[in-house]
């Protein structure tokens, strides 16, 4: 990739028109189900047992595999040995990616996946050129019961709160197939569970649309939780549930209502207040029956905001309205601050929006620039922000195995470059690995040649801390962007100030970025915290092995 050598160029420098581009650089391998960025120029794909084009080192259909940003290839995932299809997933303190759940035992052409639905899949990112691979072992590591479709979300202490899903596939969920528990991973000894599934009385009353919930850990060091036209706070170190406001308007946001949501940013300005924004998904009732919907049923173009403090919780849900209805959209926080709505059908066709965080009702929404795909991105395709700034977009297989007619196994990858990447921008050159709470820290920025030359000047800097989260089904567990109080020293030195604490942000891997006058530089890869486990209780593990199956 070339940003920063691009950077150079005093033509591009004097002209600075922005604008947004899409390329279609490499293909996946494997179908994108399910995606997250492991490291600087790498991002970890995640399918099920199908008929896929690559395979493993022993030569069976991979169900995982690593795309590179630099040559824009893959290569397979060794050790994924369970039924990974639609699964979720999330990464611990200590910097290990979690995958968990899936759906049962699957055998294609000579490849067998075995029963995945209690599955625990680990990965330890290695440097690009090293060979690292999943690791798992459900006589040792697995969920306490089946889950097919849960989420998850990391907490303050470093652990994974993994929620939701149903015991099998299927599409609707329903009383028999549902799974209203939560679990921890590693498992706890919390609230006299002690290792084993706590029920949630959230996930009976939002059937049949509840399956991957939204989740987002609060700064209130509780758990925001949205499924159906449902919402709540679970305060899991207690065990309670305090319901939130329905969505208004009938808007339901959860498989197979398949909206979005996303938590915007969490800013220093104001104390860090959490704000959640649900788009799209569906206005039909949920009484309608399965053999009513079809490709046709209307998609919901209502997006719902509510700020999560006690005044704006009594204000209740604000709404406003997308250019364009959305079913199974994306959506990705930008370092500059705004939110990308991508992908999705509206009756077939798949096309970009965007929401520019900071504009006035009304003016929020704006799709001038932006470039459209026809790539048809529908059912488990997936986007992620990348550490480049860009936003790798792959995927899209509504169909059992590998399918060619249409809408096909989609194996075409597509780099969506925002219009910052068109701007002159400043490149990181020190900055810390490490970030503890509430401490200060320092980086060094160098500023494009050309505007140095004149005397570089510039109105506005911002620190910028990024999860960059896991996607899957429109779902983007732990997505997160934190702002850090920030002065600049001179013209290179930032000095900043780490989260203010756990909730905040949650220890474990995040991107930093430096955003000056808008631009982000790439993000540089940073552990929060102390980079340490997260509480490993054997009483509760030993506990949970005995008294669950290993399906
Ligand atoms: C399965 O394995 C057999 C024996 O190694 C081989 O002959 C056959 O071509 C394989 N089938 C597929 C679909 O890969
Ligand atoms: C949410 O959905 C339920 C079940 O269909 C319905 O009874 C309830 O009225 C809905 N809430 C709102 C605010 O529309
Ligand atoms: C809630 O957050 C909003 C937005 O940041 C802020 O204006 C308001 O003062 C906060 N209210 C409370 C009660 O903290
Ligand atoms: C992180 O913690 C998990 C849970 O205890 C453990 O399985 C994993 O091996 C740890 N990773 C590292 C790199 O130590
Ligand atoms: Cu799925």
């Amino acid at each position: 990739m070339a940003w920063p050598r691009l950077l150079l160029l005093p033509c591009l420098v004097a002209s600075t028109r922005a604008a947004w581009t899409l390329t279609q650089p490499g293909t996946t391998g494997i179908g994108a189900m399910q995606m997250t960025v492991v490291g600087p120029d790498t991002v970890m794909i995640i399918d099920k047992l199908e008929s896929n084009p690559l395979s493993t080192d022993q030569g069976t259909h991979a169900l995982g595999a690593i795309y590179s940003l630099k040559t824009n290839t893959v290569r397979p995932l060794n050790g994924i040995t369970t039924n990974s299809f639609c699964a979720g997933g999330g990464w611990l303190s200590n910097g290990t990616m979690v995958n968990m759940g899936g759906n049962p035992l699957v055998k294609i052409d000579n490849s067998t996946a075995q029963n995945g639905l209690q599955g625990v899949r680990l990965f330890n990112p290695c440097n690009e050129g090293e060979k690292c691979d999943v690791y798992e072992d459900a006589q040792r590591i697995r969920l306490t019961s089946s889950r097919w479709y849960p989420s998850g979300a990391r907490l303050s202490d470093g652990s994974l709160l993994i929620i939701g899903g149903a015991f099998g596939g299927g599409w609707t969920n329903n009383p028999q197939l549902n799974n209203p528990t939560y679990e921890f991973y590693p498992p706890k000894n919390i609230n006299g569970f002690n290792g084993l599934q706590i029920p949630s009385k959230f996930l009976v009353d939002t059937l049949p649309h509840n399956l991957f919930p939204h989740v987002f850990a609060l700064p209130n060091g509780q758990v925001f939780v949205a499924a159906n036209n449902k919402t709540m706070m679970l305060d899991w170190q207690r065990n309670l549930e305090t319901r939130l406001p329905d969505l208004p308007n009938g808007q339901r946001c959860t498989y197979p209502m398949s909206g979005t949501a996303i938590m915007l940013p969490l800013r220093y300005e104001n104390g860090w207040a959490p704000e959640i924004i649900i788009c799209g998904g569906s206005e039909v009732s949920d009484t309608v029956p399965e053999t009513e919907l079809s490709t046709t049923t209307p998609a919901s173009a209502q997006c719902s905001r509510m700020v999560l403090n006690a005044s704006g919780i009594r204000k209740g849900w604000q709404v406003e309205k997308m250019p364009q209805a959305r079913m199974m959209p994306d959506s990705l926080l930008l370092p500059d601050g705004k939110v990308l709505i991508l992908n999705g059908a509206a009756g077939g066709t798949a096309g970009y929006g965007n929401v520019q965080n900071q504009a006035q009702p009304g003016q929020r929404f704006s799709n001038a620039g932006l470039p459209t795909s026809d790539i048809a991105r529908m059912y488990h395709s997936v986007a992620t922000l990348t550490p480049k700034g860009t936003v790798l977009i792959a995927g899209s297989n509504p169909n059992d195995n590998v399918e060619t007619r249409m809408y096909p196994t989609e194996f075409r990858a597509e780099i969506l470059s925002p219009d910052y990447l068109s701007k002159p921008r400043a490149t990181m050159v020190n900055y810390p690995q490490t970030l503890r709470y509430a401490r200060r820290a320092s980086a060094t920025i160098s500023m494009p040649l050309g505007r140095h030359k004149r005397g570089f000047f510039f109105k506005k800097v911002e620190v910028v801390l990024m999860d960059l989260g896991f996607s899957t089904h429109g779902v983007h567990m732990d997505q997160r962007m934190v702002t850090l109080p920030a002065v600049m020293m001179g013209r290179k030195l930032v000095t900043f100030t780490g989260p203010p604490n756990a909730n905040v942000y949650p220890p474990g891997p995040a991107w930093l970025y430096i955003v000056i006058d808008g631009v982000p530089t790439e993000g540089m890869k940073v552990m929060v915290g102390d980079g340490q486990s997260p509480p490993v209780d054997p009483g509760a593990i030993a506990n949970m092995l005995a008294k669950t199956g290993n399906p």
